[in-house]
Order: structure tokens, then C-alpha cells, then sequence
């Protein structure tokens, strides 16, 4: 009996260990907690990659920053230490302005304008990326951006000197522009900014506001639709390559799904977000004419002096996207 046993124990172990040496188990960080819609795709992605491979890869999500933290991720899977990524995909416009295209004030502001600027950016950043062995997996925009404020703002004017949540440097320019004194926080962060009074207004989605739950420590949200922002889920190509064949397929096949749901998602956010946003008390406001030409006036100014940083293929980007 205990020979049986014995034998059957070790028949099991060697049956486990052959299904471990094809498995294969990704570690993916991303920098916004579970409750985001982005990263509910992302778990579906996931999923949809194990389904699709018969468990030949897993891959391991590790939201809001727990794994590296949001500046550090697309270093991380640039020198291999992950092999896959999400992030804000402006916050790589230092290595070249176009990847902060998406972030520029009233360039894009609808779901299809984003659309046709992310086909006029898709093979830039393609090229861009793959100089630093980055491979593009599908791309999401977060839902157009608003402004949260703690009263009600009817000119730029209003926004004279207060203190400021911003996620990139082209946000952070934009409030300087407004007169405003801008504080760089991640997602994870904001509540405490607020109550601990680091900031006092930001510019971010209904989704972020809501997850945030703004209205305990904000009062009004102007729907001012200023750019759709989106988030990158990239591969480290050396990883990538050593998958199987059917297994790199399979992962792309899953990228493209996953792109496609995610814009729907984002789409079905916006309203949904403002709607809890509303029921909890904050005052959604229609932006004045006057405050409107104000922020135009700023994103003017602003694609001026992107246009003079970003060259040539900046120039190639904008004509893609006008025509
Ligand atoms: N939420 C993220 C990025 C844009 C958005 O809507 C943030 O606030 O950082």
C-alpha cells in the first residue's frame, strides 16, 4: 500500500514537472488598480492569451503599481527584468514628442478623431518602440478629459494659483499655461493628495474621478473633453520571440481583442462615470463659452510648440491625421 502510494506520488510529480517545463508564466506590470476598467482588459486579456494557448502561457497581472512603479515600467520591460507592460503611453514624450501626441489639448476629442490619431501615431511609435526592442500589443484611450475643481470655474482666470494634479508633461505645461501650480501624482496616490491638500483641482477622466471617488474632496466636474489619452500594453521583442510560433500568434490575435473591447469600454465609461459622478454630489458642469476659447487658446499655443519639437515626423503625424 504505502509502495502504491509511493510510486503514484512520483508518477504525479513527473506528470506536473512536464506540463511546467512548456508552461511558461509572464510577470505584467500596470500602473492603475483593479477597479479600472483598462485593467479589467487587461485580466481578460490575460485570460484570453491562457485560453487561447492551453495554459502554454500565463500571464501574471500586478495593477497599481505594485510590481514597478509607474515611471519604472517601460524601462523594465525595455532591459527584460518583465517581458510585458502597460503604461501612459504620453509618458515616454521625453524619448520623442509623439508619443505625447494623444495628450495635446483639443487636437483629438472625440472617440474617432482619437481613433484617426492613433492610426496617424501607430507607425511612428511602431518604429520609435522597436529602436528600443519594444514591440506595440494594442493601444486604449481613456475617456476625454475634464476638469475637478472644489468651486465652480468660469473663466481661466479662476484656475490663478491653484494647486494641480498632473500625470504627464504636456498636463503639466497646460497648467502652467492656466496659471496654475502643478503637482505630478499616480493614480494610487490621488485621494491622499487631496486630503492632505497637495493638490486642490486635476484633469482626468470620469472613469479616474469616479475610482477616485472625487466627491469627497471635490465639488464641481466641467465636462471640457479635452484630449483622450491612452494607455500602451507593449512586449519586450526578445521575449516574445522565444515564444512558440502558435503562441505569439495566439498572443496577437488576443492583443487585437483586447483592442477592440477596450475602446468599446472606454466608450461605455464616459457616461456611465459622469452618471456616478452626479449621484454622489458633484455639480456637472457645461464649460462657458469663455472659459472654452481660453483653453483653446493654451492648446493653440501648446501644438506650436510641439510641432517646433517634433520635427519631421512630427509634421509626417499631423499630416497623417489631418488627411
Ligand atoms: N486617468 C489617468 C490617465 C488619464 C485618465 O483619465 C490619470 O488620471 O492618471
Amino acid at each position: 500500500m504505502k509502495l502504491f502510494k509511493l510510486i503514484g506520488g512520483a508518477a504525479f510529480a513527473v506528470a506536473a514537472l512536464g506540463v511546467s517545463a512548456q508552461a511558461e508564466t509572464w510577470d505584467m506590470p500596470t500602473p492603475y488598480p483593479d477597479a479600472t476598467f483598462h485593467t479589467a482588459n487587461i485580466h481578460d486579456f490575460a485570460k484570453d492569451v491562457a485560453d487561447k494557448t492551453g495554459g502554454k502561457l500565463e500571464i501574471k497581472v500586478h495593477s497599481a503599481g505594485s510590481l514597478f512603479k509607474h515611471p519604472e515600467i517601460s524601462k523594465a520591460v525595455r532591459s527584460g527584468q518583465v517581458p510585458v507592460g502597460e503604461f501612459f503611453l504620453s509618458l515616454l514624450n521625453n524619448d520623442n514628442p509623439a508619443f505625447g501626441a494623444d495628450s495635446l489639448p483639443f487636437l483629438a476629442t472625440s472617440y474617432g478623431d482619437a481613433e484617426k490619431l492613433w492610426a496617424a501615431q501607430k507607425p511612428i511609435i511602431d518604429k520609435l518602440l522597436d529602436v528600443q526592442g519594444l514591440m506595440p500589443l494594442y493601444a486604449v484611450p481613456w475617456p476625454p478629459q475634464g476638469l475637478y475643481t472644489t468651486k465652480e470655474i468660469k473663466t481661466v482666470d479662476d484656475l490663478k494659483g491653484v494647486k494641480f494634479r498632473t500625470y504627464n508633461a504636456t498636463l503639466e505645461e497646460f497648467a502652467n499655461l492656466a496659471g496654475a501650480a502643478p503637482t505630478q501624482v499616480e493614480v494610487p496616490d490621488i485621494p491622499q493628495a487631496f486630503t492632505t491638500g497637495r493638490v486642490e483641482a486635476m484633469i482626468t477622466s470620469p472613469s479616474t474621478g469616479a475610482n477616485s471617488k472625487a466627491w469627497d474632496f471635490l465639488s464641481h466636474y466641467t465636462d471640457i473633453q479635452a484630449w483622450l489619452p491612452k494607455n500602451i500594453v507593449v512586449v519586450n521583442k526578445r521575449s516574445f520571440r522565444r515564444l512558440d510560433d502558435d503562441v505569439q500568434a495566439a498572443v496577437l490575435e488576443a492583443a487585437a481583442a483586447a483592442e477592440t473591447r477596450g475602446w468599446e469600454m472606454s466608450k461605455a465609461e464616459t457616461a456611465a462615470k459622469v452618471a456616478i459622478l452626479k449621484e454622489n454630489g458633484i455639480t456637472v458642469v457645461e464649460p462657458s463659452e469663455e472659459l472654452m476659447s481660453s483653453l483653446k487658446a493654451i492648446g493653440a499655443d501648446m501644438l506650436d510648440n510641439w510641432k517646433a519639437s517634433a520635427g519631421d515626423e512630427g509634421a509626417a503625424l499631423l499630416d497623417a491625421y489631418n488627411n
